[in-house]
């Protein structure tokens, strides 16, 4: 048995450099992540569940488990002082920490603190979602340039699926791993070591309300996955819980993709780059599969706003590269101004 403070000093074994910076921020989001889950757990218990009458930058109605969450996270980073700058779903520009501290931190975070909180009062699994950076900036406050680098540079990348049960899910380029909390001791154990994508993926999820929406690529894959051909596992089994974190947990456990397509109205899509797109595509790539926009890796994107969208699909390669060759086929310039 193994614990997620124990995996990560091991870890930071493997970086002949490394100061230890990185394993205290990642056990602060794992700390933050407990907090977080205490309260999930009891939302529906409490007058917490309700909407705070705000909305966050996105324009979404803001639950106050949405903010907690936020509160709960920028505030673990703060007083670790391994991050001087954070951009998060709930807040329109970056978090620059005042704090001396905060200021020498190495590290930048982007973070979605509780991603498909719509699903809450459902109970549905819900999570958070973090990529970590190598600050720019040589020291002061961190700037936005710091958080604006493309997902190729990420340092550590992870997640936490708030469901049956509570996991962390996290790489830093070394696979992926995942640990389950065992909420009678508050300890985060190590149950998937070495998280891969199973080589036969039968699972697709999309939100197919959208169909006459889809460029003509999406619309054909859909039909593909609908074609009954035993040689090829199909007709695919459709999934599609709503909630980003948990369905790409059950298909990278299970073996599926998930799509998240631009549409006619929003080419773009709905996910947002830098803290949801970016640490699911490093995720996906290092448990043996891809993740694509549509036209090539989630990874080489080259930010221009902390809060810009990108097309989502991710998934075992082969079922990746299928959605490439279909977009390559039909919808060559979809997209593309
Ligand atoms: P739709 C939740 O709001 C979220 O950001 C992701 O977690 C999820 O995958 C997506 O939106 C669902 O969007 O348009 O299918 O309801």
């Amino acid at each position: 048995m193994k614990t997620l403070t124990e995996f990560i000093i091991e870890e930071q074994a493997a970086f002949p450099n490394a100061s230890g910076d990185l394993t205290r921020l990642l056990n602060d989001i794992g700390i933050a992540a407990k907090f977080v889950n205490r309260e999930i757990n009891r939302a529906g218990l409490t007058n917490i569940m309700g909407y705070n009458d705000e909305v966050n930058v996105q324009g979404e109605a803001q639950k106050k488990l949405d903010v907690y969450a936020n509160e709960q996270f920028i505030g673990a980073l703060r007083s670790g002082g391994e991050c001087c700058a954070i951009a998060s779903e709930e807040n329109e520009k970056i978090i620059a920490f005042e704090n001396e501290k905060s200021q020498s931190g190495k590290y930048v975070v982007a973070i979605d603190p509780l991603d498909g909180s719509s699903n809450i009062e459902s109970n549905v699994s819900i999570g958070t979602v973090f990529s970590v950076y190598k600050r720019i900036s040589k020291s002061g406050k961190g700037t936005t340039t710091d958080l604006l680098q493309k997902g190729t540079d990420l340092i550590a990348a992870g997640y936490i699926i708030y469901g049956s049960s509570t996991m962390l899910v996290y790489t830093t380029g070394r696979g992926v791993n995942g640990f389950t909390l065992d909420p009678s001791v508050g300890l985060f154990i190590r149950s998937h070591p070495n998280m891969k994508y199973p080589d036969s993926g039968t699972i697709y999820s999309i939100n197919e309300s959208n169909y006459i929406y889809f460029p003509d690529a999406i619309q054909k894959y859909i039909q593909y996955c609908h074609f009954d051909d035993p040689t090829t596992n199909r007709p695919y089994i459709t999934r599609y819980i709503g909630s980003m974190v948990a369905d790409f947990h059950r298909n990278l456990i299970k073996g599926g993709i998930f799509l998240y397509p631009g549409t006619i109205k929003n080419p773009s899509g709905k996910l947002r780059l830098l803290y949801e797109c970016n640490p699911m595509a490093y995720i996906a790539e290092q448990a043996g599969g891809k993740a694509s926009h549509g036209f090539g890796r989630v990874l080489e994107i080259e930010p221009k706003d902390i809060h810009q969208r990108s097309p989502f699909f991710a998934g075992p390669t082969f079922m990746v590269e299928k959605i490439e060759e279909f977009m390559q086929k039909y919808s060559p310039d979809f997209g593309k101004k």
